[in-house]
Parts: structure tokens; sequence; C-alpha cells
């Protein structure tokens, strides 16, 4: 059996539970929270960069979600979630990678973060940092949305990783109403993102959020 090492709200751990509802694969949860003070100092024998997730499947031990999405996608029987073909191949991991390095910090650790999460949790938030993610999230919609070009899924005509790690920090970046009014600007992306979230996977895997309180962003 896979053990899973994630924090409830973490939109990488998402990604990483939802391949593997996708796959058909099961695991085991263990709870590790990051932002934690008093987080399991052994944990560090596991992801020495003290994130969430990790996977280990007997003593093999993974860190990074791109790595441990690829290797269930690789291991496991079930859907192919990386196409075959050099060019498809090659998007897939472009758009993994525009997720990883230019999505991520604005939409989830700024917009969601500042201005959902802490709010929620009555953590301190700062509205700047909304702001600024905001602002920066306009150029990773826009290249993500000329990336979608208007079909069912991001890269060709099948589910993929791509689709798997982007749906879930939309998600997030939505729960802010800024973000949504930000994601009906781009269209292709928007029908794409309106379409993944039907899966039973997706809604199966969701993380159930403390309750919004009046103040929206
Ligand atoms: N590059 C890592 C990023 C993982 C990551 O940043 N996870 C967040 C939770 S969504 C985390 O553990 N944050 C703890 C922190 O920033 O201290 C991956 O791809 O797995």
């Amino acid at each position: 059996m896979l053990d899973l090492y994630g924090y409830t709200y973490s939109v990488y751990a998402w990604i990483a539970r939802l391949v593997l509802h996708e796959k058909g694969v099961g695991y085991r949860w263990v709870e590790v929270n990051p932002f934690a003070d008093d987080m399991d100092p052994d944990y560090l024998a596991t992801h020495p960069f003290r994130r969430v997730p990790a996977l280990a499947d007997g003593d093999f031990v993974l860190y990074e979600t791109g790595a441990i999405t690829r290797y269930i996608d690789e291991k496991f029987p079930g859907p192919r979630l990386q196409p075959a073909a050099p060019c498809a191949r090659a998007r897939l991991n472009q758009i993994l990678s525009v997720i990883d390095g230019y999505a991520y910090r604005p939409l989830v650790r700024q917009v969601f973060s500042h201005g959902v999460m802490r709010p929620r949790f009555a953590w301190p938030a700062d509205p700047d940092q909304v702001a600024r993610g905001l602002a920066a999230s306009k150029r990773v919609l826009d290249a993500l949305d000329r990336l979608a070009d208007g079909g069912e899924f991001l890269v060709g005509p099948d589910l993929s990783l791509a689709d798997l790690h982007l749906a879930p920090m939309l998600s997030y970046f939505c729960e802010a109403e800024a973000g949504r009014r930000a994601l009906d600007a781009h269209a292709a992306l928007r029908r794409w993102f309106e379409s993944v979230i039907q899966r039973p996977a997706f809604r199966d895997t969701r993380p159930a959020l403390p309750a919004a309180t009046a103040a929206r962003v």
C-alpha cells in the first residue's frame, strides 16, 4: 500500500490524490501539516524541504509533486495520463512547468492564501499580497488560455497530468471572487475548467474548506 503524506488543504497534495483517484490506485493518507511549528522533525527525513506531498511506495520515498504523479502514472495500470507523442508530451511537461514556476505563487500563495484561506482561519492576511497575486495572475492565465486552445483537455483528446495539476490550483484561485472574475475573462480556460471540475475524482478529492465569512475578495 502506498503512503501519501499530505496536508488536508495543500493544493499539491490534492493534485497527488487526484491522480491516484483517476488511476484507481489505493493509498493510505498520512496527515502532515508543513506550516505547523510542532511538525514531526522526523518528516525531514522524508522531505528535506519540509513540504508536502511525499509518497512512500515501500522503501521507495519520493517528493516533488510532478515526480510523484509521473511515477504513479508510469508504475500503475489504469488510464495513461501522459501522451506518448513527443510534441504532446513536451506540451504536458511545459504546462506542468508553467504551473509550478509561474502559477502556484500568485494563484495559490497570494490570492487564495491571503484572500480566502487566512481570513477563514482568522490568520493574519495581507491584502497587498492579494493585489500583487491578481496582477501577476493575468500573464499566467493569458498563457494558459492560449495553451488550452479550446479543447476538452489541455493536451490532446485525453485527460492528462496537465489537467490534474492545474484544476486544483484554479479551483483555489476561484474561491476568491476576484479570481473567479479573472478566469471568466479567459474563455478557453474557463470552458476547460468547468468541464474538468465535473469529474468524480475531482469532486471526491476536493478539500472541504472552512466556511466563508461575510468578507469576500
Ligand atoms: N515543489 C513542491 C512544492 C510543494 C509545496 O509547496 N507544498 C506546500 C503545500 S501546497 C507546502 O508544503 N508548503 C509549506 C511551506 O511553504 O512551508 C512540489 O512540487 O511538491
